[in-house]
């Protein structure tokens, strides 16, 4: 991606998904923020905004972070958020599999208290390994859990779809779980022929 557009995306999910206060924004209860307000204060702490270039992060970005209303009046992150926003999602039927990915210095911790949504506003799971091994990367060595999701549906556990595609939850127990195996990535070159 372009630096231009990184350097948008970053701040944009900074002020839409944690801290709209840094200038002086205010989101809508569902997390929208009006485009010219937020322009025109993005302006006061140097940081040049316009409508073209959000229109562009907006549908550029790889993992569609953002989206602008249907009235083109407004922007809001789709999910990630650590401040209480209602983005309005419905309760999902999820799919056979969800995966969650992350570090294997978190797995200990995590086998005994399960899977918590820590400063976020849900726990994060993936619908592919691709995808949970992408977000387990960004925290250190991959660790990958495989969910039951028939045991939690039969639970009654609620999962929500966000608008790109992240599965929701609030909370998965340990024994809902599974670590899977990974191929260790340095294999010793078995020398023996
Ligand atoms: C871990 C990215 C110890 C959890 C991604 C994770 C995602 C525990 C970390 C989105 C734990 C929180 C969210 C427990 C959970 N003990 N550690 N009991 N329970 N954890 O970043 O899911 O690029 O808040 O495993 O794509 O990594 O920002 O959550 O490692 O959708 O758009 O606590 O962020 O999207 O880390 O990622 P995070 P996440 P963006």
């Amino acid at each position: 991606m372009e630096d231009r557009l990184r350097k948008t995306s970053k701040f944009l999910s900074l002020i839409l998904r944690h801290n709209p206060g840094k200038i002086g924004l205010e989101l809508d209860k569902n997390g929208w923020a009006d485009i010219e307000i937020l322009i025109s204060k993005a302006a006061k702490k140097r940081m040049t905004l316009n409508k073209a270039l959000l229109n562009e992060v907006v549908e550029t970005n790889e993992k569609q972070r953002f989206a602008i209303s249907s009235d083109g009046l407004r922007i809001r992150a789709n999910q990630g958020h650590s401040i209480k926003v209602d983005l309005g999602l419905e309760p999902k039927q999820p799919p056979p599999v969800l995966f969650h990915g992350t570090a294997t210095r978190f797995v200990e911790s995590i086998l005994k208290q399960g899977l918590v949504k820590g400063k976020r506003q849900h726990v994060h799971l993936s619908a592919d390994i691709e995808t949970a091994s992408k977000v387990g990367k960004r925290h250190g060595k991959l660790a990958i859990f495989k969910l039951n999701i028939d045991k939690m549906v039969e639970r009654k556990c609620v999962f929500y779809r966000s608008e790109n595609g992240v599965w929701l939850t609030d909370f998965v127990e340990p024994q809902f779980l599974e670590l899977m195996a990974l191929p260790s990535e340095q294999k010793p070159q078995d020398s023996t022929g």
